[in-house]
This record gives C-alpha cells, structure tokens and sequence, in this order.
C-alpha cells in the first residue's frame, strides 16, 4: 500500500471511487488505468469502446479497475460512464505528467494522466498495479532535442509496477532501456527474451530480465518492495502474434511520422500523440487496432499479477 501518510495528505484533492476504496479496504486486487491514451492516444469511439473493455477484461480476471483522471480539482480514481465519455470526446483536457498535476488540481481544469501521473495518483490511493500501452521513453534525437518522458523519472522513484508492450517503437529504445537501467528500474520480459516494440513483438533487443507467470512477477515485486528500494518495474508484455505488425513493416511509417513531426515543427507533450495518429493513418488503422488488442492483453495480465499480489 502506498504510505498512508501520503494519502493524509492529499486529503480534498483524492476521490477514490466508493466500489475501489472498498476493495482496498478489503485487501482484493486493483488495477490501475490511465487516461491519456483515452484523451490523447486514440480517436473517438475507439478510445471510449477501449477503455470500457479494458475493465471488462480486468473484471473478468477478478480485479477491480481504477481509470483515473483530474476532473473538478481533484484526483478521481474510478471515472462514471459519463466521465469517461467526457474525456474520450476531449476538447479541453490536458495532458497530465508530474510537472503538470497540480497545476490542474489548482486551476480547476480538466486533465488526462499520463503514465507518470497515473503513477503518482496509484501510488496515493494505495494501488500497486498499472497497465498501459506502452511507456514513454527517450525520443529519436534527444540528444538535441533534450526530449526525454517523465514516465522513465516516475518509474525510478514512484512504487507501482506498470504492464506495457514495451516502449513506443516511435522512440529510441536502446537509450530508453539504457535510461531504466541508470536509473535502476527493473524490466521484465513476460514470456520473451526480447524487450517489446510496442505495435512489434520484436525490437532485436533483448528484454534485461525474464519472466513466465504472474505469480513470478509478483514474487519479485514484493521482494524489490520488502528491501525497500524505490520506484517500479517495467513488466514488457509483447502484443500477440495475431495482433501485431512486424517491426520491418512499422520502420518506414515510424521513420515517415517522425520526419512529418519534425517537419511541422510539432515538439514538447504533442509529439507522442501526432505521431500515433499519423502512424495510425500510413497503416490504414492498422496500428489502431493493433494499439487496442495490445492494451487489453496488458490489461489481463496486470490483473492476473494484482491477484498474485493479493494471494498471501
Ligand atoms: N500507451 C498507449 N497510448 C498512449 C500512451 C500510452 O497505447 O497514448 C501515453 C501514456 O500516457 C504515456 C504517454 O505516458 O503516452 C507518453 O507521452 P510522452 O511521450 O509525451 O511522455
Ligand atoms: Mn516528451
């Protein structure tokens, strides 16, 4: 459980749903959901249609889902349909990281949570399981451009394990993994000796740990938390092989939307978002779909792992 003072202090600013807060209670697993991939990630309805089935999926495991957002100045961990549709349809909502969350809480503006954000607000209601699509990580050419996600900086210090396809292959994995390994964050292939490329089973890199059952994984989650070590761990689901496109098929759209983000001048938090849309137009929808199935299989494990974690 996140540390309880923690959850003191941020008191009026946390709304932990009434169906989640009991299950905390209760000691029952809780999976933990964004929201940029709703506001930012996919188009409308998909993105809604994803997020629904996305807690069916964690229902079906035996888990309870916690979509989280800003809305009214407060944190919200479990969203109404009604919230949820809001979000999806977007128009004014952020795109939230650490730098930006109290910002919104302040201001009273709307606002989608990131990985990083999303971790920070999991860790506060005592959740210890997330699953996303992919993280982010270091961007081609951050070596000028200095463009590197919060999400590596939360999982080096905020405790909660995150499920992913890997990174997005928009980004430069070699550094992204380089980074997690600085900055001391474990990464473990399920299944694969190869770390995931998000749309791509493979990257040709290999995956730094592996590891075949959630009960596994939670056996090392709990053993990096009992010696007190910080941060989380990056738990690298590949999407299945039905699903995916191959990584020599995604190169060339990859390369295209990158040069069409730069060529538009497109920096800072727009990029990831312009580059998943552009990709999901070259590939005809293909990647969209891709993107969805990948999500929902993450979402199961993540499940499967939260009720590990809860089995004494
Ligand atoms: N996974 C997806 N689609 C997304 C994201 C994850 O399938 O849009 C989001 C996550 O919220 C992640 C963000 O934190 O992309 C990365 O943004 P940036 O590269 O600006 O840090
Ligand atoms: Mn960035």
């Amino acid at each position: 459980m996140g540390a309880p003072e923690e959850r003191v202090r941020s008191g009026e600013r946390l709304r932990i749903a009434p169906e989640i807060r009991q299950a905390l209670a209760a000691g029952s697993p809780v999976v933990a959901l964004e929201t940029t991939i709703v506001s930012h990630g996919m188009p409308y309805p998909e993105n809604v249609e994803t997020a629904r089935a996305v807690e069916r999926e964690i229902r079906g495991r035996g888990a309870t889902p916690a979509t989280i957002a800003v809305l009214d100045g407060a944190i919200h961990v479990g969203l109404s349909e009604r919230e949820l549709d809001a979000l999806a349809k977007g128009g004014d909502v952020l795109k939230l990281s650490r730098n930006d969350l109290a910002y919104a809480l302040a201001t009273g503006r709307r606002g989608a949570t990131t990985v990083a954000a999303t971790m920070i607000c999991a860790q506060m209601a005592g959740i210890r399981v997330f699953a996303t699509g992919g993280i982010g990580g270091v961007h081609r050419g951050a070596a000028e451009s200095f463009d590197i996600s919060a999400d590596l900086e939360e999982l080096a210090q905020t405790g909660v394990a995150v499920v992913c396809a890997g990174a997005k292959a928009l980004l430069d994995l070699p550094k992204t993994l380089e980074y997690l390994e600085t900055r001391g964050v474990p990464v473990v292939g399920y299944r694969t000796d190869e770390f995931p490329a998000f749309w791509s089973r493979s990257s040709g890199l290999a995956a730094p740990l592996r590891m075949d059952s959630a009960a596994e994984i939670a056996g090392l989650l709990r053993a990096k938390w009992a010696l007190g070590l910080r941060g989380g761990v990056v738990i690298a689901n590949p999407v299945s092989e039905e699903d995916e496109i191959p990584a020599a098929e995604m190169a060339g759209h990859i390369d295209r939307a990158v040069a069409e983000a730069a060529r538009r001048g497109i920096v800072g938090k727009a990029v990831t978002p312009f580059i998943l849309s552009h990709i999901a137009e070259l590939t005809g929808g293909r990647s969209l779909a891709a993107n969805i199935a990948l999500v929902k299989s993450n979402a199961r494990l993540a499940a499967d792992v939260a009720v590990e974690l809860q089995t004494k």
